[in-house]
């Protein structure tokens, strides 16, 4: 049976598990689930994702949700290079850039700022100031951690990892937004790895198209 993720290619967590597959060279069925249209929460999706987000994924008739779940079930079920890097300290850094993102990254980055500052205007509205502020508060704070936890211009460990593969969809949205716009300035080893991240096969390969 194909491997088949339900979520559309603008979700930012579902670009995560697509890069995942795309690193893996695993062929794969991209079902979109329109979340800003309710298909989400439609009975068909919450079966396989009881709070109606997304990603959901599916191999085998093994049906999988959680984006970190995914990606470390993809790493551990398909060959190809290893996304995880094999020294346990490496690893445990590479859970935690995947946890500070999902906990604290997310919804600053993508729910408050890019929201407010991208999609906002798109459907004829004004951001909203306070929200872009404390979005962007919490943005550069996890920015700041990031950085600080960075090695060798590497999330971690040598080779790419899931921590850049977590941390690189809602960053690249961030930087569409006004406020996210210096995000590398005084963060040199983060602009040096979006220059080199940014022009990955996998990258370019799902970079959504907006508008
Ligand atoms: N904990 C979930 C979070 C997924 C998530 O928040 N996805 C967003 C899209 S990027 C979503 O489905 N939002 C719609 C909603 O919250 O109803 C995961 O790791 O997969």
């Amino acid at each position: 049976m194909p491997v088949v993720l339900h979520g559309p290619a603008y979700s930012t967590y579902a670009r995560t598990a697509r890069l995942a597959l795309e690193e893996k060279g695993v062929s794969y069925e991209l079902q979109e689930v329109d979340i800003l249209t309710g298909k989400g929460h439609e009975p068909a999706h919450l079966a396989r994702q009881p709070w109606g987000k997304v990603p959901a994924f599916e191999h085998d008739g093994f049906g999988l949700f959680e984006t970190f779940a995914i990606t470390r079930y993809v790493d551990e079920a398909f060959p190809g290079p290893s996304l995880q890097p094999a020294d346990v300290k490496a690893r445990a850094r590479m859970t935690q850039i995947c946890d500070v993102i999902d906990s604290y990254g997310y919804g600053a980055m993508v729910g408050k700022v890019f929201w407010q500052e991208v999609i906002v205007p798109m459907q004829g509205g004004t951001p909203d100031a306070d929200i872009v502020a404390a979005g962007k508060e919490g943005a550069e704070k996890v920015l700041n951690v990031i950085h600080r936890l960075m090695e060798n211009g590497a999330m971690c460990g040598d080779a790419v990892s899931l921590a850049d593969l977590h941390v690189l969809p809602p960053l690249d949205y961030y930087l569409m937004a006004p406020s996210g716009r210096d995000a590398f300035a005084q963060r040199p080893k983060l602009e040096a790895w979006w220059k080199r991240m940014s022009t990955r096969e996998s990258v370019v390969k799902t970079r959504p198209k907006l508008g």
